[in-house]
């Protein structure tokens, strides 16, 4: 006979906190959010920790170097898509690791026989108006000139007007050699007047942009997330069949932290890739495994040392893995009986192993409520898909700005590893997610902001300073179905009616 779980499966919208007393301590101000990233033993101090609790998805269209610096400047951390070749996953955690604050790599690069139309398309894009111009239009080819939005008239100009002949160039402009500090590099810019500047190498190849507009953001970042050399923090994605040749390649481009990717996490699989890193890396290299969505998947997994573990399968927002197999868990439910498994074990053997919800999060209550449940930090795709800072293309669909958003198990991604049992055969049989749109949201700083002010918030009336008295303190009840509709507006008429949008964000 089957096992058969008591009561239904339920995920986070299901659940709301009751407040408990807060004393005038409770200020959002005086809120932490630092939690463990790997085990740690009672009375010691974990290897690695996040100061704020969020880490970007595994995926291609959210988690690149330029998503990675945005996310660890405010305290949390990304792991590296590992569906790609290791060596180009490996380029990209150098680029995390050697990044300069200040110094941006431009994203927005023309060539001089370019069309006014395709500098207007590419502004639609990747939302920059100022856009370097080199002779083979690479972000590191040699510097000819720059376009900015002050030199040329939209509705005015001709869209096949060449970019050599409005472009402002090289002779007029005014860059700095490489190895210039970021205060030197501002002094140019206020002394002279800039928005930018430019910095090149002695051969004229353009290295990376300085902006004005930058400078304050730089001086405030209390979070940002630093390796003892003061490089941000940043992780990789690895799967179960080629990690022999990727994990050294990570381990080389300065991956401070691993994660094995998968849809399912409690298998041989993943016991023998963990085994193969401890035989071969001891505990240097740090790996989370995952996912699983009960109690026995978790001990499976801390047994085999795996530095942290990751719940939740098919409640991704792109992910269709329930509908397609019939596995799967209510994520919050999930999510409850992992975290007392968790505790269980430090009980019984003095190791903690934290605890990563994965996929799921809609609403920034529902970062809240995970956070209750015990969850040490949350793992977000579609909240960072909606970006700037994320890979994807921004698109205009009938009237709104939105990102594109693909699952991993999407014929799109082609990330067969994810979902592989092993055998012979290679190659996505049937997909496990879809490809999709999100709405466009802005700058990442901004978002984070605003949803962790929403959660600091939400600690204070449940009188909690940090995130493990949170998890002592919290109350939570199930609502019913009837009750949902009590907690939106409702029987009223609304004015604006942008707030009746299906979208969630
Ligand atoms: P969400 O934040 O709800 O968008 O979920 C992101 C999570 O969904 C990922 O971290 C991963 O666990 C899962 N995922 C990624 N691709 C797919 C898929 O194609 N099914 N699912």
């Amino acid at each position: 006979m089957a096992t058969f779980f008591e009561g239904e499966s339920h995920t986070f919208s299901e659940y709301l906190l009751v407040p408990g007393y807060s004393s005038a301590e409770n200020i959002p101000a005086n809120v932490s959010l630092r939690t463990p990233l790997v085990r740690y033993k009672r009375g010691e101090e974990p290897a690695l920790s996040l100061n704020i609790p969020m880490v970007s998805a595994i995926m291609q269209a959210v988690s690149g170097p330029k998503l990675a610096v945005a996310l660890a400047q405010e305290g949390g951390l990304s792991f590296i898509y590992g569906s790609q070749s290791a060596d180009d996953e490996a380029a990209m955690v150098r680029e995390v690791k050697s990044y300069k604050a200040g110094f941006v790599v431009s994203d927005s690069t023309l060539t001089p026989d370019m069309t006014l139309g395709q500098v207007m398309e590419m502004k639609e894009r990747t939302g920059h108006s100022t856009m370097p111009v080199t002779d083979d239009g690479t972000s590191h080819g040699h510097l000819v000139g720059i376009v900015t939005s002050r030199d040329y008239r939209p509705s005015r100009d001709d869209r096949a007007k060449l970019v050599s002949e409005f472009m402002t160039p090289r002779e007029k402009m005014i860059v700095a050699e490489d190895g210039t500090s970021l205060k030197t590099a501002n002094d140019i810019i206020w002394d002279n007047k800039l928005n930018q500047l430019p910095i090149v190498d002695a051969d004229n190849r353009l290295v990376a942009l300085v902006f004005r507009k930058d400078y304050d953001s730089h001086k405030s970042r209390p979070d940002e997330l630093l390796d003892q050399h003061k490089r941000y923090l940043v992780g990789a994605g690895i799967n179960t069949r080629d990690y022999a040749e990727r994990v050294p390649k990570l381990v080389d481009a300065g991956a401070d932290v691993l994660c094995i990717d998968s849809s399912e996490g409690f298998s041989e699989w993943q016991k023998r890739t963990l085994a193969w890193i401890r035989e071969n890396y001891g505990d240097s290299v740090r790996v989370g495994a995952g996912n699983v969505v009960d109690a026995e998947g978790f001990r499976f997994l801390a047994d085999c040392g795996a530095d942290f573990v990751k719940v939740g399968i098919g409640g991704g927002s792109i992910c269709i893995t329930r509908e397609q197999k019939g596995i799967g868990r209510g994520q919050a439910s999930a999510l409850i009986d992992v975290c007392r498994a968790r505790d269980e074990y430090y009980e019984e053997t003095g190791v903690y192993v934290p605890v990563c919800s994965d996929g799921g999060i809609v609403y920034d209550y529902h970062m809240t409520l995970a956070l209750a449940m015990g969850a040490d930090f949350l793992m977000l795709g579609r909240y960072f898909a909606r970006f700037d800072e994320s890979p994807t293309r921004r698109v205009n669909v009938n009237g709104s700005y939105m990102k594109e958003y693909w699952g991993e198990g999407s014929a799109r991604a082609r990330n067969w590893q994810r979902y592989d049992l092993g055998g012979s055969k290679k190659g996505l049989s049937f997909v496990e997610g879809v490809d999709s749109y999100v709405p466009y949201a802005g700058p990442l700083k901004e978002n984070v902001d605003n949803s962790l002010l929403k959660v600091r918030s939400t600690m204070c009336n449940c009188g909690a300073l940090d995130l493990a008295e949170f998890r002592d303190k919290a109350k939570l009840t199930l609502v019913s179905a009837t009750s949902l509709v009590e907690g939106g507006a409702h029987d009223v008429l609304l004015k604006d009616s942008s707030q009746q949008v299906n979208f969630r964000s």
